[in-house]
């Protein structure tokens, strides 16, 4: 309530104070940890978030006070959860920008919405001779399930190359849409460069030809506002953990018109109107898309976190890991041998380097001794370390508690690869 009214009060005189990151980070209880003898230093938050308190609060509530199943009981505890849990959904809808909240469907995390994407809409959809177009910078979540689509259907995949800064080349992108094109799937942020995508523009020449769009929104939910009818995406999928919230939470966002027409992905419980062994009617949106139990208790947590990201400002989180970005590179491109990944003309979350003295799990090892966690590897993204001729990268990964602190530490863990290696 206080910081409601303290928000109102500052939009009222037009003055937004930036994000406070000691404030921040004394309400995420991990962030005191040390780590061989070291303060930890997250800069992994691409693969996964910290949960501030309000979160596991939240969760440890459910448990602990209204913990029934949702959506079948008419007693007390199953009206508490079920109200709680369409409470999420409301706060997901509200989050994304959805029209109506039934637009929004939980899922395990961005790579479920994708399969449910594929298998519902491109199974429904997708015929042989048709083209699905992808871009050279995607996640294997947002690769392998339009690969397999495509195989089954005799479509064929089609992919944007990327330039050597790490940009989509936008001249192939209009080149390879065409009227057999039926859906893009492109990553709104590049978990693998950080680059940027120009979502609206993409989206505006996706239906000029008649396709939809599916925006992989995993890197870029946490760290801007999103509005997916600002962008003017058909679907939008975003995974809990990396927001903040708990794991094992997603979302898929849908136009209500494109969901409402789609079969449904997985069958069973909650998921009907009527059940007869000669027919099942299937129920409305979003039950048609949730069969079983769900994961409640990651809703109410992601609820928490989107309440917890409101409360800071997507704005303001934007604008303080920009300018800790823009701090990381100069910094990071004043150590010998470094060599970033990618110079996007957009860059959100992430940097990527490599260093002519190690390997990045070398790199990786040396600065988890000095508390300092990032991830070295070919991040799911295989494709990205092929076109830039590495087999893999160390990527240090940003978000709203990261200081210019954590980053001189991560310099200094660099030197001593250095020093060590060089
Ligand atoms: N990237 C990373 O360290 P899931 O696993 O379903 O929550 O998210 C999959 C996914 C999809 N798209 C993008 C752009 C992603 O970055 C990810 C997850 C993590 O980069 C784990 S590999």
């Amino acid at each position: 309530m206080a910081v409601n009214m303290a928000q109102e009060t500052r939009q009222e005189t037009g003055e937004v104070p930036p994000l406070d990151p000691a404030r921040i980070r004394a309400d995420f209880p991990i962030l005191a940890a040390t780590v061989h003898g070291n303060p930890l230093v997250y800069l992994d938050n691409a693969a996964t978030t910290q949960k501030p308190r309000a979160v596991l609060d939240a969760i440890a509530r459910y448990y602990t006070e209204y913990n029934a199943n949702v959506h079948r009981g008419v007693h007390y505890l199953s009206q508490v959860a079920t109200e709680a849990y369409d409470e999420a959904r409301r706060k997901a809808a509200a989050f994304l920008g959805a029209t109506v909240d039934c637009e929004v469907i939980f899922t395990r995390g961005a790579t479920e919405s994708i399969n449910l994407v594929a298998h519902s809409y491109g199974r429904q959809h997708v015929l042989p001779g048709d083209e699905i177009l992808i871009t050279g910078m995607e996640h294997h979540s947002n690769i392998v399930p339009w690969q397999i689509l495509c195989k089954e259907s005799g479509a064929t995949l089609r992919v944007v190359p990327i330039d050597d800064d790490g940009n989509l080349i936008m001249e192939e992108f209009d080149r390879l849409l065409n009227e057999r094109t039926r859906l893009v799937a492109v990553t709104h942020v590049s978990n693998a460069l950080g680059t940027v995508n120009p979502i609206r523009d993409i989206a505006a020449k996706t239906h000029a030809v008649g396709a939809v769009v599916l925006v992989d929104g995993a890197q870029s939910a946490p760290h801007m506002p999103v509005n997916v009818r600002e962008l003017g995406c058909d679907f939008f999928v975003c995974s809990g953990h990396k927001m903040y919230g708990p794991t094992g939470i997603g979302l898929l966002y849908g136009r209500a018109e494109l969901l409402d027409a789609m079969p449904p992905y997985q069958s069973g419980g909650d998921m009907i109107l009527s059940v007869t062994f000669e027919k099942t009617i299937y129920g409305r949106l979003p039950s048609k898309f949730e069969a079983g139990t769900p994961h409640i208790e990651g809703a109410i947590g992601l609820a928490a976190a989107l309440d917890y990201l409101n409360a800071q400002g997507l704005d303001r989180v934007a604008a303080h890991e920009r300018g800790l970005i823009r701090y990381a590179e100069s910094a990071l491109r004043a150590v010998p041998g470094l060599r970033l990944m990618g110079a996007p003309r957009q860059r959100a979350g992430v940097i990527a380097f490599t260093m002519d003295a190690a390997h990045p799990h070398d790199i990786g090892q040396v600065l988890d001794e000095a508390g300092v966690a990032i991830r070295a590897g070919h991040h799911c993204a295989q494709p990205v370390m092929k076109r830039f001729g590495v087999p893999a990268s160390a990527r240090a990964s940003f978000g709203l508690y990261n200081t210019r602190d954590d980053v001189d530490t991560l310099v200094q863990g660099l030197h001593e690869v250095n020093r060590i290696f060089a």
